[in-house]
Parts: C-alpha cells; structure tokens; sequence
C-alpha cells in the first residue's frame, strides 16, 4: 500500500492518505488501498480510526480522480464507484472514524469526510463542494449525506456556488465538530480518539449503526427516485458534462452552455 500509510497504536488505527503528487485524488487504486486498511483494522477489532492526510498538507484531497470519470454516457457516480463504495463502508464500519483535516477538501472528499463519524480541522481547512464546476450530476445518496450534514440552505449554497468554505464557517453551522490549531489537532484528535476506546466498543458500534438508519430513514419513492435518476441522466449525457471535464484537463476554466 504505497498510497496510504497504516498505523495502529493500542485499539486506535490511523489511514494517512499519501498521493501527494495527485492531491490524494480519489483514484481507485488509492480508494481501494484505503479500503483494505480498513479492512485489516476492522479484523483487528479495531475502537476509533483516525483518517487523514500528511501535517500541513495544503490539499487533504482533490476529490474523485477527474481522470477516470466516465465519458462514455455511463453514470459518473454509480453505484460501484469507488468514492461510493468508499463512503458506504465508512458509514458502515463497526467504529467510529475522525477525520482529522488539514488543508482544501474537494468534491467528492468532502462527502467522505462528512460520512466519517466525527471531523476535527485546522483553521486553514476548506470545504468545497463542486459538481456544478464540472458539469457532474451528484448521485441521490451523496445528496443525503450532505443534508445531513448542513441545512438546506447552506447545501444549497456550498452545491451552487462550488466555492470552498472555511472550516470556521463549516464548524458554525454545524458541519464540522472542532476547529483546532494546527500544532494541537493531533494531540486533541488523539485524545479524542483515546477517549471513546477506553469506552464500550459494542455499546458505541450499536450507536453509529442506529444513527446511521434513523437518520438515512427518508421517504423516496420509487418513481420519486426514478425521477431523480432520469434528470441525473440529462446531466452526465450533456456537453456540460464533457465540457467540465475536459477543461480541467486542459488546465482552462470551463464555459457551460446549458446543453
Ligand atoms: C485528478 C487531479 C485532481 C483531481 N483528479 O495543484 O464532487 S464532484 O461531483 O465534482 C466529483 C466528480 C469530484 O470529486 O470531482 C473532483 C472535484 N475536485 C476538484 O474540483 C479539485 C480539482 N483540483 C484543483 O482544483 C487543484 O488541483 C487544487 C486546488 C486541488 C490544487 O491546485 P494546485 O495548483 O496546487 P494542480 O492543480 O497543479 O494539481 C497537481 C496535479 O494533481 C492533479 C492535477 O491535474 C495536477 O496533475 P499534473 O501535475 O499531471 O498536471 N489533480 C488535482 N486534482 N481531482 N487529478
């Protein structure tokens, strides 16, 4: 796993994210590296995970790897898409994941960041939510796992705008948990960290499963659903779509059209 480093120490395990070059973008060689650590932590009966980028990373991750976004009419976002599967098992992993952040998190990063349990982030760490900067129609499930983290209103904002916020911010209106100076998240993420292992580890696995249904406990029919799908269709089939990406490689800001 040259991506990603593993430590444990005692019941907590720590996933540093370590594709420097490419912003940890979320590949899926470096998502699937991720996967099996928390794999082997999960086999090691493991209490909290700690997940998170190198000290002063100025990027903690670029979001999905732009490069290997479908451009064949396939839903960018499906469901066997490693950032997807990526969230679920994070969502679903028998302990509590911190993110501790320090530096930008992108697009899809920013919903893996808000499927770990607890967030904890430097003050010069951003939050940028930006389908709309390329022209991706984000799937119906990334869509909850935001309006779970945020008001309506502010989702609205961060998804429309595509412009980072700052962790302060992000902490105001609730998003985030704490807002730590750089020189002291780690030690306060590991106290953390030690804290809830010294707790009952059956009693708080039962906890974040029972979280995780009540709050995905939303009503969406199935032609609701079908609805959704269909307009997600329009978007990833439009030139937008192939216009977003294609100016991100060129290094150009995009111009949307509308088709
Ligand atoms: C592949 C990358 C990436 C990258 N993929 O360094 O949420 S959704 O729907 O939008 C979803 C589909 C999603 O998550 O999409 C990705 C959203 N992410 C972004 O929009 C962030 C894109 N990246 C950037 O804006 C910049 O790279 C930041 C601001 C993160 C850092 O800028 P900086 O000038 O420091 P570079 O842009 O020069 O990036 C260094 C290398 O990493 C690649 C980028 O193409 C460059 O590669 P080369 O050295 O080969 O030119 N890179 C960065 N982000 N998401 N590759």
């Amino acid at each position: 796993m040259d991506l990603i480093t593993l430590s444990q120490d005692a019941h907590v395990g720590t996933i540093t994210l370590n594709n420097s070059p490419k912003h940890n973008a979320l590949s899926h060689l470096l998502v699937a590296q991720i996967m099996e650590a928390l794999k082997q932590l999960e086999l090691a009966k493991t209490r909290v995970v700690i997940l998170r980028a190198p000290e002063n990373s100025k990027v903690w991750s670029a979001g999905h790897d732009i490069g290997e976004l479908p451009e064949d009419g396939r839903d960018p976002l499906g469901w066997a898409d490693p950032l997807r599967e990526l969230v679920r098992t994070i969502e679903t992993f028998s302990a509590p994941v911190i993110a501790l952040i320090d530096g930008g998190v992108w697009g899809g990063a920013v919903e893996v960041v808000l499927a770990c349990d607890i967030i904890i982030a430097t003050p010069e760490s951003t939050f940028a939510v930006t389908p709309a900067k390329l022209g991706v129609p984000y799937n119906v499930s990334g869509m909850m796992t935001f309006m779970s983290a945020a008001s309506l209103r502010i989702v609205k904002e961060l998804a429309f705008t595509a412009l980072p916020i700052s962790a302060t911010r992000a902490e105001h209106v609730g998003m985030i948990n704490h807002v730590i100076e750089s020189a002291d998240i780690d030690a306060f993420t590991r106290a953390m960290a030690a804290t809830i292992a010294a707790n009952a580890p059956l009693s708080i696995s039962v906890m974040k499963e029972q979280l995780r249904v009540l709050a995905g406990a939303k009503p969406l029919t199935p032609r609701g659903f079908e609805k959704v799908q269909g307009l997600r269709r329009v978007v990833y089939d439009s030139l937008d779509y192939h216009e977003g990406i294609r100016a991100f490689k060129e290094k150009r800001k995009p111009v949307f059209n509308g088709t």
